[in-house]
Formats: C-alpha cells, structure tokens, sequence
C-alpha cells in the first residue's frame, strides 16, 4: 500500500499562519509574485528579506503551535512505519516547520523551509532561526566580510523548480491512495500531482472549501483539517 500526502497552507491556518488565499495574495500591498520571485529578490533584496524576516519571527512566537491535523499526521507516519507493507510521504507545500514539531519524521518541504537559509553561491543550506540581511555573515566565514549577504531564504520562489519533484512524481505514479489536505490548487506544480496519480488511486480532499482541483478527486471532504484528519486516518 503505497500513501501520498500533500499539505497546503489550510492544515496550518489553524495554528495561526494566515493561507496565501487568506492574504489575498497581497502581503502590506505587494503581491506574492513581486516579493516571492527571484526577480524581486534581485530588484529589492531588502524588502524580500524584511517579508521573510517577519514570517520567520511570527513562526516562533509561542502562540503558534501544531494543530490536530498536524499531530494525527505524525501520529499516522508512525502507525506505517511500524508496517512494511506501507509506504508513507508526507509532502507539504508549506515553508512552515508545524508538521515537525508535531513529531512528522519524514516531511518533503517542495517550496522550501523558512527556518533555513541558503547560500547564494554555494546552493548550501543551513538551519536558521534569524533575520537575515545583506550584512549577514556567512556562517561558514564569519570574519570574511567580502562574504556578507550571501544567503537567502531556502524558498521556493515563482519561477524557481520545486523541491524533490522527481520523489514526488514516483511516488505519485505509485500512490493507491493520495490525501491533498488544505490546498487550494493553484499553485503547479503541486496543484498537478493528483492528475499524475494512477487511475486505480484513491483520491481524496480535505478542504475548507472548493478548489480548483476539486473535480479531480474521488471524494471532497469539507471542513476544518483539525477535525477532519483525524477521522480520515484514524
Ligand atoms: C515553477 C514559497 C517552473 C514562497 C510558494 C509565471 C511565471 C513563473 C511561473 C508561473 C507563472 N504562471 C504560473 C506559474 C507557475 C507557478 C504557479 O503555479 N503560479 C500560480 C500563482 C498560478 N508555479 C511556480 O512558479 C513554481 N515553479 O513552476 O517552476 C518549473 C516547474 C516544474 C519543473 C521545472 C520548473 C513554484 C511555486 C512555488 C512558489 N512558492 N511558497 C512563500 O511561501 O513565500 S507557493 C505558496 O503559495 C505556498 O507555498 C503554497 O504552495 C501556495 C499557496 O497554496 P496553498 O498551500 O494551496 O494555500 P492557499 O492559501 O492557496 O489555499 C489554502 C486552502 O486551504 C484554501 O483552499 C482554503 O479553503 C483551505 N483552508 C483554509 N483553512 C482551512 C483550510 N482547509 C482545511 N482546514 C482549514 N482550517
């Protein structure tokens, strides 16, 4: 039995982190795509850190913390690694670290991690819970100051190739059941991964509403990821 599941930014709104939809896309006037682009990094390298820097910091208030669907998740990876007669991947598209704090071992992050940073030149990623600025030094040659500003957030931007997309096409390709929770289908290629699942897959939606990619489940189930994970998995 193989199991595939896609987490989008809904199975983390009920911890406190507004969904892409939620904001409209729109972040204190700027579109996503004007600050999420490789582009904007380029043009305003200073307003793109200052959008991170702020979700970075909001993340690790106390107030957000892993919600049910969060810990039933976890608590399902647990239940199919103790069968070796399932495999389990669990891809979120979210940049969030919720799935781990709720004890998630095995988490594909395809858009990136924001409690990560990335070396410009190197493509090296490192674990990072600051701000970022282009003043900062480079972990790996502090004292170097031709070496400040180098890093990025380990994002995946508009434009830029997703992470892991060929772990999650084979997975994909071989799913027998495949769970897309909290997605609004928008977003490719994400949003394409359950056309890529074999026709004898089961398919199914928790979403608070309808989605684009709504039609191309076998079953939608509507309602808060909380609640509904757990019944699903359970
Ligand atoms: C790519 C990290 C090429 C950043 C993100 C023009 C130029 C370039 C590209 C494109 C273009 N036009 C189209 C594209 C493709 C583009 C795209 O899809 N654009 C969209 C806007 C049309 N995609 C890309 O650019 C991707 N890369 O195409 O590269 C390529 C491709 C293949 C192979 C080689 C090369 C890269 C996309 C990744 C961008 N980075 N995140 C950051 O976060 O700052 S995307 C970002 O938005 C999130 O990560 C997330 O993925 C996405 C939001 O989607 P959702 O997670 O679905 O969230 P959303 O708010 O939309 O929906 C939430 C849902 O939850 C709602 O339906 C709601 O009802 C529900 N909900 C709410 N509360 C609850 C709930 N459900 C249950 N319970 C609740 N309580």
């Amino acid at each position: 039995m193989n199991i595939l599941i896609l987490t989008g930014a809904g199975v983390s709104a009920e911890s406190g982190i507004p969904t892409f939809r939620d904001a409209n896309g729109l972040w204190e006037g700027h579109a996503f795509e004007d600050v999420a682009t490789p582009e904007a990094f380029a043009r305003n390298p200073v307003l793109v850190h200052q959008f991170y820097n702020e979700r970075r910091r909001r993340l690790q208030e106390s107030d957000i913390q892993p919600n049910a669907a969060h810990v039933a998740l976890a608590e399902f990876e647990q239940a199919c690694a103790d069968r070796d007669d399932i495999r389990f991947l669990l891809v979120t598209q979210n940049i969030d670290d919720l799935h781990e704090r709720a004890g998630s071992q095995n988490v594909l992050h395809m858009h990136g991690e924001l409690l990560k940073a990335q070396c410009l030149e190197s493509l090296q990623t490192y674990p990072w819970k600051d701000d970022l600025s282009l003043e900062t030094p480079h972990p790996d040659d502090p004292d170097d100051e031709s070496k400040r500003g180098y890093l990025r957030p380990h994002v995946v931007w508009f434009g830029e190739m997703p992470i892991g997309l060929n772990q999650i096409s084979e997975a994909a390709s071989n799913a027998d059941l495949f769970l897309a929770i909290g997605t609004s289908g928008v977003v490719y290629p994400a949003a394409g991964i359950v056309a890529s699942t074999p026709h004898a897959c089961r398919r199914i939606e928790i979403n608070l509403d309808a989605t684009e990619a709504s039609s191309a489940f076998d079953e939608t189930i509507r309602g808060p990821a909380s609640i509904e994970v757990g019944k699903v998995l359970q």
